[in-house]
């Protein structure tokens, strides 16, 4: 079964990690900029826990996974630096204290070491296909997100979730749905701060 049919199969689920009213508001240029610092400075944290599981990950890949696993790790040491500049500009202070949603994210990266390399892989899957999703949706966003949406909805971007799609697959849906809740808890908390 392709990994893709979970997206039918979920829709309810699916809808509400990618339709969030944050996107909306990333759109029509209405979120307060407070969601959005407390949203950046939170993903700045996610992505760096991504990149360490990510490289475990690795490190375990079967032989046909390591090409795109290998070039997500690279792009995501670059998207690091990219949020540095981002939080700087912003004024931001990246090493406030992560929020729940942030670390029980990070928590649910770690319990992934354990599951075999199809859920694992299917997960990562669900994270990146997730970004994909949502921050199209939000297109083209109004200023001053414009630029983030353009970051998730790039062809390259696109391109590294096919591939990745490519070798997910195999995996229980409740890892899907997990992931999912995860994603929308991570809007909702940005709202909620
Ligand atoms: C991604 C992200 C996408 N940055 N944050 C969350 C909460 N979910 C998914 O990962 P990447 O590596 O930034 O494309």
């Amino acid at each position: 079964m392709p990994v893709a049919d979970l997206l039918v199969r979920h829709a309810d689920a699916w809808g509400r990690a990618t339709r969030h009213p944050f996107l909306d508001a990333v759109r029509d240029g209405t979120l307060p900029p407070a969601a959005f610092d407390t949203w950046l400075v939170q993903d700045a944290y996610f992505v760096a826990d991504l990149l360490r599981f990510q490289a475990r990950l690795l490190a375990r890949a079967p032989r046909a996974a390591q090409g795109v696993l290998a070039a997500g790790c690279v792009a995501l040491v670059a998207e690091l630096d990219w949020f540095g500049e981002q939080a700087t500009a912003r004024g931001l202070d990246l090493d406030a204290p992560q929020l729940p949603a942030t670390i029980a994210y990070g928590d649910l990266l770690y319990r992934l070491d354990a599951a075999d390399l199809p859920t694992a892989l299917t997960a990562l899957w669900t994270v990146e296909r997730t970004y994909l999703d949502a921050w199209s949706a939000a297109r083209p966003g109004a200023e001053p997100y414009r630029e983030f949406v353009e970051h998730w909805t790039a062809p390259g971007f696109a391109e590294y979730v096919a591939g990745l799609e490519a070798v997910a697959g195999g995996a229980p849906d409740s890892v899907f749905l997990e992931v999912v809740a995860a994603e929308t808890a991570f809007w909702q908390m940005a709202l909620d701060a």
